[in-house]
């Protein structure tokens, strides 16, 4: 399949670029970012983190991007850590540490919402959280103490009736550990990763449909983080963050568009298989062909 017209557009793929609006690899700097409530960049291990909220009860602290930015579509990737944990145990949680941590995407950069349970995200409206929440609460219709869901409008209730999605299994509650999250949403449907190293897992732990700028109102956003604790506690520290367009030609979902996704557009090509779809219109086509080809030798964010 070496045709002259392919060979040309391979040759022009080192001017694609990521797209990637937010990057730290520590929080050193923190000029891009408003800081609110008991947030604030911290030394410790791991380098100088954005720590949530420190390990005390009834904290709470939120940090977004001091710019609006593209929440049409998007990738982010991020690492955290929850240490320190201390406190009551009651609710029928096992270990005291919470109250875990949210990434969200809402219009107004200085918010906070509610504290403990509230995750530092209850009561912001127009929002999308995706929370990875350390503390049963039975009000909530939390399913157990770790567990990581989709949240609407500032509400952490997961029976709602808002189109929430939540799954348990990743050991939040171990405490301690480095986890790596990666959030990406095509305009359609939202998918969550999670894994105990960097390396990006294939599927999601959450494949969910939703419509982010009808929940905005807006195609722009302030992009950040929350966390609280109450009368349980832990440090919530942020070490690293890049957020950026969503990584339209990666259609293996692997984290690069390169060779792998080049093939498998070529190997569908004139079909209904999704497998090659990178603008999910159903086809693979020239169209698919040309977004990898756009987007050839990227790194997703
Ligand atoms: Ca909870
Ligand atoms: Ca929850
Ligand atoms: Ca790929
Ligand atoms: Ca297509």
């Amino acid at each position: 399949m070496k045709t002259p017209a392919l060979c040309a557009a391979l040759s022009m793929t080192a001017i694609a670029g990521a797209d990637i609006a937010i990057q730290f690899d520590d929080f050193s700097n923190t000029d891009e970012l408003v800081i609110n409530g008991d947030a604030q960049a911290t030394e410790t291990s791991d380098g100088t983190v954005m720590r949530l909220t420190p390990s005390a009860g009834n904290q709470a602290g939120s940090v977004f991007s001091e710019t609006l930015i593209e929440a049409s579509d998007f990738s982010t990737r991020f690492s955290f850590r929850i240490t320190e944990n201390g406190g009551s145990i009651f609710d029928g949680n096992t270990s005291n540490g919470a109250d875990g941590i949210v990434f969200v995407i809402q219009p107004v950069d200085s918010s906070l919402g509610g504290l403990g349970q509230g995750i530092g995200y209850a009561g912001i409206p127009n929002s999308l959280g995706v929370e990875f929440d350390t503390w049963n609460n039975s009000a909530n219709n939390d399913p157990g103490q770790s567990h990581v869901g989709i949240d609407i409008n500032g509400s952490v209730n997961h029976n709602s009736g808002l189109p929430t999605a939540v799954v348990t299994g990743p050991e939040l509650d171990e405490f301690g550990d480095r986890w790596w999250a990666w959030v990406d949403y095509d305009g359609t449907t939202l998918e969550v990763r999670l894994s105990l190293d960097d390396q990006r897992p294939a599927d999601p732990i959450i494949s969910t449909e939703i419509d982010l700028v009808d929940i905005l109102g807006q195609t722009t956003a302030y992009i950040g983080f929350t966390s609280a604790t109450g009368a349980a506690w832990a440090n919530h520290d942020i070490i690293d963050w890049a957020y950026g367009g969503f990584c339209a030609g990666d259609v293996n979902e692997d984290g690069f568009v390169d060779l792998a996704d080049l093939n498998i557009v070529l190997a569908n090509f004139g079909t209904d298989n999704l497998d090659g779809d990178a603008n999910g219109d159903g086809f693979t086509n020239l169209a698919d062909l040309n977004i990898v080809l756009g987007a050839f030798g990227d790194e997703c964010v």
